[in-house]
Parts: structure tokens; C-alpha cells; sequence
């Protein structure tokens, strides 16, 4: 069973990672990072073979737990991210979806309204209620302290999978679709929506206390199409979770948006902004204070890699352009396969100022 809410609101009041939602800035930021579960831990690449394969890894809440504690026994970080992946929503719709090993996922696609009848929304249930027992499982094996992020993709993200049917660089199938069947593509992203809402829900009911929308590919889009597939779509979510559960965060990453965020920010009514690694330092710095939302952000995830004082030197010149300010730390991406865990260990203690930083 989970918590009751008011047992886990008083609980949660300790979490450091949530002081900067109740207004707080802290000396120390909290920290996590995005990707902290994944393919540079070999205990992952343990696990995940012993699943047998990425999406059992996601559907079995024993394993897909213990992958999400995996990085909070190593670093310590203020918040852990549930493990799983944007995709099981097109999953869990009823949209085929394999992951072959070191290849990304594979999509049967999804190219007109014809197709949107091979979707089930009312049959999301069976997988999403692996995941919410994962949430439920994680609530009761973290650390009091530790904050548990619940997530999905954006609507608009997760229609250039089910439309491309892979990843790809410029999402082209999903881009013309839009221009060419505005009408069309709104009832994919329509479904996005409720699935999306039924999705962060259930997330949060299980036990998550803070919630992120990932879109990945918001930059791919010009002004009019942004606000249409992006805002409009991420602000229906932010709405209904608000009246569901008015006192949990929302964090919007809208990666590669750039000035565009400023209207995100102001329109969704998010509660965070996580920042990629090309957002300028007065946006992040003075821009998003007077839209009254926490920053997160925005180490160079290739920086990780490097390590060592190339590293140091980044890391310190954004908690001093953050300094009193209401700030997450994280990356302004995923970390990448190849990344040293001892790296991240010597950031977690830059960050912390254990290190010789100021
Ligand atoms: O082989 C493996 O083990 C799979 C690698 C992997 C991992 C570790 C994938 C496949 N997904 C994940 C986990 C994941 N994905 C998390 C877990 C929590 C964490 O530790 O952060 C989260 C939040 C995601 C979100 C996700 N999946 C996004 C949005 C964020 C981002 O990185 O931009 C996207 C775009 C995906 C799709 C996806 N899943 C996996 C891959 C390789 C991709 C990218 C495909 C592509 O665009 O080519």
C-alpha cells in the first residue's frame, strides 16, 4: 500500500530537493542528473541482462526499482528518477515498440488518422500499472529523504517516435504530418494528452512527489507550431495534474527552446525549467527570476566525461551564476554510455563543495 498523503507530505517536508518549489534557495543546490540510471553503470548492465532485455527491464518493478536505487547508493543524490522510459506510453497504447541491443527503438509507425485506430487508450492500464508499482516499490525503499521523480514524454516528443517509427535527427515524418493535417495530427497529440494525465496520475498516487515533462525535440519546431504542439499540449497536462494534486512540482524541459521558454514557462504554469546546455547564462540567471520558476541545469553531459578541471571550472562558474537563486544542478542532457562513473562522484562532490571549490 502507499503512504497515506498526509504521511507523505509530512515526509516529504524534508526533502531538500523540493526547498527550492517552497520558495528556498539553498547554499548547497540540490542535485540529481539526468540519466543517472543507465548504460555507464556496469551494476545497469547487470541488471539489464538479467532482465533480458529494456522493456522487461521496464515492466518488472523488482528490477526497474532496483536500476533507480542503483545511482542513489552510489551518489547520494537529492532525488531519484523512476526507471523507465517516454516510450512506454506508445507501448502501453497498443503501438509495437522492440529495442534491439546498442540500436534505439523501433516504432511500427504511425502516419495518418487512418492509423490511429490501431491505439487502445482504454487498455493502458496493465502496463502502466507496473510502473505505478514501481513508484510504490521505490517510495518504500528510498531513503526518507530522497525525492522520487515521476516523468513522461511530451505529447509532442512522443508523437515523432510513434510518426518517424525511430529516433531521427530532424523528426520530418511528424513535422509535415502537422503542416500537412493539422486537424489529424491534433488527435494523435489529443491522445497524448489524456494517456499523458492518466500516466502522471497514477505516478503520482503511487508515491511520485515531483513530476518532469521531457520534450526532447521541442527546438524542432517554429514559433506558431511550437506554441500549437508544445505549450498548448503541456499546459492541458500541468492543468490537470494542478487540480488533482495542487502541491506537487512540475518540471518542463523543453530541450533546445531557447528564448521560446520565457512563453513555456509562462504559459504552461510549470513549476521548474530544466535548462539544456546551449540555454544563455542571463536567461538562466535573471530571465526565469522574474517568472517566479526554479532552474535546473546545465552541465555540458560531454563535460562528465572529461572530467578533471575543464570539468571543475564549468561546474563552479554555474553555482556562482546561480548563487541564491532557486536552483536545481543537473546536466543540460542525458549522460552518455561512455561517461566514468568517478566522474560523476567528483562532481557530486564539486557540487557539494567537499572538493577545493569556494
Ligand atoms: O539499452 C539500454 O539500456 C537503453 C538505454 C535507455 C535508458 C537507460 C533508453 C532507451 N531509455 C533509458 C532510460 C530513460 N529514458 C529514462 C530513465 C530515468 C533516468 O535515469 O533519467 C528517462 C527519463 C528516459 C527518457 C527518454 N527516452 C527521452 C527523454 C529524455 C532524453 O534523453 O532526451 C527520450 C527521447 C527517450 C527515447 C529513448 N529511449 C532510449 C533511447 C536510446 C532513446 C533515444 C532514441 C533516439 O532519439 O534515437
Amino acid at each position: 500500500m502507499p503512504p497515506s498523503t498526509t504521511a507523505a507530505n509530512s515526509k516529504a517536508a524534508h526533502r531538500r530537493f523540493l526547498a527550492p518549489f517552497r520558495g528556498e534557495a539553498l547554499a548547497i543546490p540540490p542535485m540529481w542528473l539526468m540519466r543517472q540510471a543507465g548504460r555507464y553503470l556496469p551494476e545497469y548492465r547487470e541488471t539489464r541482462a538479467k532482465a533480458g532485455g529494456f522493456l522487461k527491464l521496464c515492466y518488472t518493478p523488482e528490477l526497474a526499482a532496483e536500476v533507480t536505487l542503483q545511482p542513489i547508493r552510489r551518489y547520494g543524490f537529492d532525488a531519484a528518477i523512476l526507471f523507465s522510459d517516454i516510450l512506454v506510453v506508445p507501448d502501453a497504447l497498443g503501438q509495437k515498440l522492440t529495442f534491439a541491443e546498442g540500436e534505439g527503438p523501433r516504432l511500427e509507425a504511425i502516419r495518418s488518422v487512418a492509423d490511429l485506430g490501431r491505439l487502445s487508450p482504454e487498455k493502458t492500464g496493465e502496463k502502466f500499472g507496473k510502473v505505478f508499482e514501481t513508484v510504490a516499490r521505490l517510495r518504500q525503499d528510498l531513503p526518507d529523504e530522497t525525492a522520487l521523480i515521476g516523468f513522461c514524454g511530451a505529447p509532442w516528443t512522443v508523437a515523432t517516435y510513434m510518426v518517424q517509427g525511430e529516433g531521427s535527427t530532424d523528426q520530418a515524418e511528424a513535422r509535415l504530418w502537422a503542416y500537412r493535417d493539422p486537424d489529424g495530427f491534433a488527435s494523435l497529440i489529443d491522445t497524448l494528452v489524456d494517456t499523458s494525465i492518466v500516466y502522471l496520475d497514477g505516478q503520482v498516487k503511487a508515491g511520485a512527489d515531483c513530476l518532469q515533462i521531457f520534450d526532447t525535440w521541442a527546438g524542432s519546431l517554429p514559433d506558431t507550431e511550437f506554441d500549437r504542439w508544445v505549450v498548448e499540449p503541456t499546459k492541458r497536462i500541468v492543468e490537470a495534474l494542478k487540480e488533482r494534486h495542487p502541491t506537487v512540482p512540475i518540471i518542463g524541459f523543453p530541450r533546445g527552446a531557447g528564448a521560446s521558454s520565457l512563453w513555456y514557462v509562462s504559459e504552461t504554469g510549470v513549476d521548474g525549467i530544466g535548462c539544456d546546455t546551449a540555454m544563455p547564462p542571463y536567461m538562466m540567471g535573471e530571465a526565469f527570476e522574474e517568472e517566479e520558476v526554479v532552474v535546473q541545469g546545465n552541465l555540458d553531459p560531454l563535460l562528465l566525461v572529461t572530467g578533471g578541471d575543464a570539468m571543475d571550472e564549468r561546474v563552479d562558474e554555474i553555482l556562482e551564476l546561480m548563487d541564491g537563486k532557486r536552483f536545481i544542478f543537473n546536466l543540460g542532457h542525458g549522460i552518455v554510455p561512455q561517461t566514468p562513473p568517478e566522474n560523476v562522484a567528483r562532481l557530486v562532490e564539486r557540487v557539494r563543495r567537499q572538493g577545493d571549490a569556494a
